[in-house]
C-alpha cells in the first residue's frame, strides 16, 4: 500500500468530455500549486476518498495524468466522485485523500473500451475502499475542513 497523500481545491471545469462523452462525471482539482506534489506520483488511476464541505465524503476513483487517449498536452487531475449528484458543484471546496494505485495511464482502440476499463477501475476502487486497510481514511480530518 501507499502513503497516503492529500490535495485540495476548488472543483474546476475539465475539457468537457467527461460526461458528454463518457458518461463519466469527473471533479477535476486545478493542478497549480501541485507541480512538485504530481511529478511525485507516477501518472495513473488511483482511488481514495473525496469530502465536500456541504455534502460529506464519498468513496472516488481518479485519473493522473495525460489522458492519452486524447492526447492532452496538459497533467490533470480528474476525481471521479461515486455518488450520484443532482447539481453540478463547480467551484465548491474538494478534498481528496489518495489512498491506493490501481494502474497506469493506458492509451486504447476505441472509446468504449477506454469506458470498460474506467468501470472496472470503479469496481476495484469501491471493493478496495470497503477494506478496513482503507475505510479507515474516510474519517481523516482533512475531508472535513472548508478553507
Ligand atoms: N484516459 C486515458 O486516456 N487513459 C486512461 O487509462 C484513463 N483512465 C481513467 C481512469 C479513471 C478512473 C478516470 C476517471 C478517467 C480515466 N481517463 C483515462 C481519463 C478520461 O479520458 C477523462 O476523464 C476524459 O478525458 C474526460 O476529461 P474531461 O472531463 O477533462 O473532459
Amino acid at each position: 500500500p501507499l502513503e497516503p497523500w492529500r490535495i485540495g481545491g476548488p472543483v474546476v471545469k475539465g475539457f468537457g468530455r467527461g460526461s458528454k462523452v463518457l458518461g463519466i462525471p469527473t471533479a477535476n482539482l486545478s493542478t497549480e500549486g501541485y507541480g512538485s506534489l504530481l511529478s511525485e506520483h507516477p501518472s495513473g488511476v488511483y482511488f481514495g476518498w473525496a469530502g465536500l464541505s456541504k455534502r460529506g465524503v464519498f468513496k472516488m476513483v481518479m485519473s493522473i495524468g495525460w489522458n492519452p487517449y486524447f492526447n492532452n498536452t496538459e497533467k490533470t487531475i480528474e476525481p471521479w466522485l461515486l455518488h450520484n449528484f443532482d447539481e453540478d458543484f463547480y467551484g465548491e471546496e474538494l478534498r481528496l485523500i489518495i489512498v491506493g494505485y490501481i494502474r497506469p495511464e493506458a492509451n486504447f482502440s476505441s472509446l468504449q473500451s477506454l469506458i470498460e476499463k474506467i468501470h472496472h477501475d470503479r469496481k476495484v476502487a469501491e471493493e478496495a475502499l470497503d477494506l478496513p486497510l482503507f475505510s479507515k481514511y474516510k474519517d481523516d480530518p482533512y475531508l472535513k475542513s472548508s478553507t
